[in-house]
């Protein structure tokens, strides 16, 4: 009886291991996604922390009353990116833009390219 119970244990153990095994992996997304609101006249967050070891997916939202346009030599050096290169991108009030790339470690400068706009700056390290 004793050996049964031993067995059980043994099995439920091995199932709750693998269930954390798939549970762990299946949340280590490929991706990393960076959400930038760009307001007038702002960036927020100013500063991003991201991981070169990972794709990056950098989404902008528009919520002001200004066209924006996010400029950075994170996008001028996309490595691997799914979308074409871009050099900046243009982001119309209530709208988003998208770029996935990825970049090697370093600071990485953001701003809007819109006269006027100069205040509106921030960073992206990749580590
Ligand atoms: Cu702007």
């Amino acid at each position: 009886m004793t050996c049964l119970a031993d067995r059980l244990l043994a099995v439920a153990c091995a199932g709750l291991i693998a269930f954390f095994v798939l549970w762990a992996t299946a949340c280590d997304s490929p991706e990393q996604t960076i959400h930038v609101m760009a307001e007038d006249f702002r960036f927020t967050p100013a500063e991003i922390r991201v991981s070169a070891e990972r794709t990056i997916r950098l989404r902008i939202v528009n919520g002001g009353r200004e066209r924006h346009e996010f400029k950075s030599p994170l996008l001028a050096h996309q490595i691997g990116g799914t979308t074409a290169p871009v050099g900046s991108l243009t982001v119309l009030p209530n709208r988003g833009a998208e770029a996935v790339m990825r970049a090697p470690s370093g600071i990485y400068l953001f701003h809007c390219a819109i006269p006027g706009h100069a205040g509106m700056i921030g960073t992206i390290i990749v580590e």
